[in-house]
């Protein structure tokens, strides 16, 4: 018994070198890279097993995703810039859409961090905020407090006092616009969140529909979330009015803005001038959610 274990870890051993003797004469003809031992990956394997996946692109230097043109812009995740958003405390900003595009709103993210808190919108701008992440305590007009998860939202009429406030960090994404009035008419504060929503008929596509504010004439605006399952894509090649401004929450697919396709995943936001021609197909394993700023109800003339 004794014999045959001493024999074992000899021939292991043997083995174990000779693996290793095999390998550095392969290195010696010039192929091989250093030792698997040393390297996890042989060198320049990137060379030989290259991946298409965007995400794997972001390691290279300079590359980005985001484009800026005339009529759309896609901005996506390795290009954002956050700096403190102008009157909040605690807060970090990126603008990713703005009127300098052409857009009469603006989009951006807010990062909130501990003690934050909100500063208001100018004068006469409606605010739209939705948690992607983390908790914030809403305190409204009436100085109720409300506390917003993932998912929930709040629409804040123009000149209504309000503040955001959080102990932790957290993320928005804020839309803004300067209200457009309609004699007569005002909006109201909307508090509530995306699952409370029905689901809306959508005649002629595959998409499902929920609204988040109501669809009423004093409303300029709405926020769509629309969701597809991988394969599904919008019957209609859209040219329209209307202004978009969309965060791609869940997925991936392509996007055609103009004569342009792009594969887009979460993270990713698209603004959509007037008329720019607009198409979507969701691919990947998962489902696509997008939320979408569409203005509405307003004579365009
Ligand atoms: O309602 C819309 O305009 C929407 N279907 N557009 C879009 O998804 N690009
Ligand atoms: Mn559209």
């Amino acid at each position: 018994m004794q014999s045959f274990s001493a024999f074992s870890v000899q021939s292991l051993f043997f083995a174990l070198i000779s693996l290793r003797l095999a390998e550095i004469s392969f290195c010696h003809e010039g192929f091989c890279s250093a030792p698997s031992i040393l390297n996890a990956q042989p060198l320049y394997w990137k060379v030989t097993q290259p991946t298409l996946s965007p995400s794997h692109l972001q390691d290279l230097p300079g590359f980005t995703r985001s484009v800026y043109k005339r009529d759309h812009a896609l901005i996506t995740p390795e290009s954002h810039v956050f700096s403190p958003l102008p009157d909040w405390t605690n807060t970090l900003g990126a603008y990713l859409i703005t009127p300098s595009m052409g857009s009469h709103f603006v989009m951006y993210l807010a990062k909130v961090q501990e003690n934050s808190k909100s500063g208001p919108p100018p004068s006469d701008v409606e605010r739209f905020l939705f948690v992607l992440g983390g908790k914030v305590t809403l305190t409204d007009t009436s100085g109720l407090k409300h506390k917003l998860e993932v998912d929930s939202y709040a629409y804040l009429p123009p000149n209504a006092e309000h503040s955001v406030q959080s102990d932790a960090s957290a993320t928005l994404v804020i839309f803004e616009r300067r209200y457009d009035y309609l004699e007569n008419h005002t909006t109201e504060q909307i508090i509530s969140s995306t699952n409370k929503q029905p689901l809306l008929e959508t005649p002629g596509e595959v998409f499902e529909l929920r609204k988040l504010l109501p669809t009423s004439l004093p409303y300029d605006f709405n926020i769509h979330i629309m969701d597809f399952q991988p394969g599904e894509f919008l019957n209609v090649k859209e040219v329209h009015y209307n202004q978009h401004g969309l965060l791609l929450l869940e997925g991936q697919g392509i996007y055609r803005l103009g004569d342009s396709w792009y594969p887009i995943q979460a993270g990713d936001t698209i603004w959509m001038a007037p008329f720019v021609p607009q198409w979507y197909a969701a691919l990947g394993k998962t489902k696509s959610r997008y939320l979408l700023y569409k203005d509405v109800n307003r004579n365009p003339l």
